[in-house]
């Protein structure tokens, strides 16, 4: 059988049609999901292989999507170096990373001992894919976006905590990034060790940072991540949200695919990043919240801007909002794959 549309997609190679996934297809907007959720917390159902498996086939089976990405937050691995997390429903640190002493008391988990369910959850998943066809997604989180919430607390709209202990503490602040980026290679690597086809990093807030200090408090460890996962010839994918201004520096990133948001046109994302890389996206997620015609009418711009070339994932510039119906996502579906083969 012929790899995967979403894999062939990733490497730039010919596909019949454009592959169509979307960041957290698993999720509230479905009711199968909320009913999971009303018997088990968030993170117990991140930590349940059989739930992992049952929530992350949801959307393979009632959308047909060409790609899964695994059911987990990136929070996950942080729990394990220690720190306590709780969700309502977003990341809650009980006490943030502000001083040397919270720092130094970080592990580096061993995922095999201390992430065993991560691993159980894809070998689970990717027996319950293969008869699908369809190949299995890892991720993690890039350790700015990471050390954001841990310094800060939980979600901000600026993050000014991680920011100006950057700026009074330089030092500190990169054992913090080391500590995190090291997590995640470990973590990384044993997601593809357990089957993971692909791996996306979400630098959800480097939008937030200018060009010198993403260059200064991002790349330097985002480089590093994905330096870590070469040899293991599986596809790396980077999204930062709110990044236009900074796509052009994504292009020697070592990513394979960048994942762009709905504010920058996806000709305009190819232009900068150049031949070499693929992109991923960008219908605005708040479109879906609208009336079909408006959802069908951008989806062909986000084709158009895409152009004919190879190298082009469907998915939306973010996250899908719980408040989306169900039918826009299935017209959707049907919608990328008519318009593209
Ligand atoms: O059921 C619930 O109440 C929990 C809601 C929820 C879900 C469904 C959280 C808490 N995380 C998740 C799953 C999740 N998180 C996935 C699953 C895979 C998928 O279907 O795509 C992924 C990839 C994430 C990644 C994640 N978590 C990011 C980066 C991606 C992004 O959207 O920007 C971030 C920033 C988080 C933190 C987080 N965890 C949960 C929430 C609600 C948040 C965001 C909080 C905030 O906005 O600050």
């Amino acid at each position: 059988m012929a790899d995967p549309l979403f894999l062939r997609a990733c490497r730039r190679e010919p596909v019949e049609r454009t592959p169509v996934w979307l960041m957290r297809q698993a999720g509230r907007y479905l009711p199968e999901y909320r009913a999971v959720r009303e018997r088990v917390d968030f993170l117990t159902l991140c930590r349940t292989p059989e739930l992992v498996t049952e929530v992350t086939l949801q959307p393979i089976d009632r959308f047909g999507f060409d790609a899964a990405i695994l059911f987990s937050d990136i929070f996950v691995p942080v729990t394990a170096m220690g720190v306590d997390v709780a969700f309502a429903p977003g990341p809650m640190i009980a006490a943030p990373i502000r001083d040397r002493r919270a720092v130094d008391a970080l592990r580096v988990p061993d995922p095999d001992e201390a992430l065993g369910f991560v691993g159980e959850s894809i070998r689970m998943l990717r027996a319950a894919l293969e008869p699908r066809g369809v190949p299995l997604i890892g991720f993690g989180g890039a350790p700015f976006t990471l050390a954001c919430y841990l310094v800060e607390g939980q979600g901000s709209r600026h993050f000014t905590a991680f920011r100006t202990l950057a700026s009074d503490d330089p030092a500190l602040a990169r054992v913090l990034l080391d500590r995190l980026a090291e997590t995640m290679i470990a973590a990384l690597r044993a997601q593809v060790a357990a089957g993971a086809q692909a791996i996306q990093l979400f630098d959800t807030w480097a939008g937030l940072l200018g060009a010198t200090d993403w260059e200064t408090w991002s790349r330097p460890w985002v480089e590093r991540i994905f330096a870590a996962l070469a040899d293991l010839g599986v596809p790396r994918i980077y999204f930062a949200s709110g990044a236009g201004h900074l796509t052009p520096r994504f292009r020697d990133l070592g990513a394979d695919v960048v994942s762009v948001d709905w504010r920058t046109p996806l000709d305009e994302a190819r232009a900068a990043l150049g031949p070499e890389i693929a992109v991923q996206g960008n219908l605005d997620p708040v479109t879906l919240l609208g009336w079909w015609k408006t959802v069908r009418d951008r989806t062909d711009e986000v084709l158009a801007a895409a152009g004919g070339a190879p190298g082009h994932v469907f998915n939306l510039g973010h996250g899908i909002l719980p408040a989306t119906p169900i039918e826009n996502v299935e017209r959707l579906v049907a919608h990328v794959r008519e318009a593209t083969s």
